[in-house]
């Protein structure tokens, strides 16, 4: 399973592991209940065991039980998919994606480059990959980052396993998620949406850096990059 590397795949990956530890106790306790009944109580001789219909107290336990797993189950859900589906800050660092046949775009906009960034700061710069080369963008670590999906061909998706989420790319819907990243390094993501011949040329990396190296990686891009609109 790929490392979560923010904050909001750790709390996706404890929901995961709390499933998995209710979905591995129903699962044993089933299966022993199974065994021990199979084991105990086959045939022994052909009269015929006592019979009971009813009982009132097991009843009760085998519809409470699981009545709580399901309530532990949805309201932690609840929770984490709040946590994880906030809204982002209003000076946060805001990337917009576009995925395209057959490769990704990554646009940032100098007015929302994070906090501290000149609001009123015009023009644009932008990351595209090609068929040739897989397209790598830039976040800085421990702020919140946020991804703005676009697409404006077919449905695309928009994947990094070290997020342990994945957000649908879908034309003319507005589809974003935030997130915090808390450690340095590369990543690869992927498109994961079947969405045409060379899908799978549409991986990319992100590479997450401390903020004064994603200044200058910003500063060298503005200077370098042929799309900056300067006002
Ligand atoms: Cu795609």
């Amino acid at each position: 399973m790929p490392q979560p590397i923010t904050e909001q795949a750790e709390k996706i990956e404890n929901l995961w592991v709390f499933t998995l530890i209710i979905a591995l106790a129903v699962f044993f306790a089933v299966e022993g209940a199974l065994i021990y009944a199979i084991i105990r109580f086959r045939k022994k001789s052909d009269e015929l065991p006592p019979q009971t219909h009813g009982s009132t107290a097991l009843e009760i336990v085998w519809t409470t039980i699981p009545v709580l797993i399901v309530i532990a189950l949805f309201s932690y859900s609840f929770i984490t998919l709040r946590e994880v589906e906030k809204k982002a800050p209003e000076d946060a660092l805001a990337i917009d994606v576009t995925g395209f046949q057959f490769s990704w775009e990554f646009v940032y906009n100098l007015n929302e480059l994070g906090p501290g960034s000149d609001p009123n700061a015009e023009g644009s710069f932008s990351i595209i990959g090609t068929a040739a080369q897989e397209p790598t963008f830039v976040i800085p670590v421990g702020e919140p980052v946020e991804f703005r999906l676009k697409s404006n061909d077919v449905i695309h998706a928009f994947y990094i396993p070290s997020f342990l989420y994945k957000l649908d790319v879908v034309p003319g819907r507005d589809n974003r998620f935030v997130i915090t990243a808390k450690e340095t390094g590369e990543f690869t993501g992927q498109c994961a949406e079947l969405c045409g011949l060379n899908h799978a040329l549409m991986r990319f990396h992100v590479r997450v850096v401390e903020r004064e190296e994603f200044d200058r990686w910003v500063a060298e891009q503005v200077q370098a990059n042929a799309s900056v609109r300067q006002p």
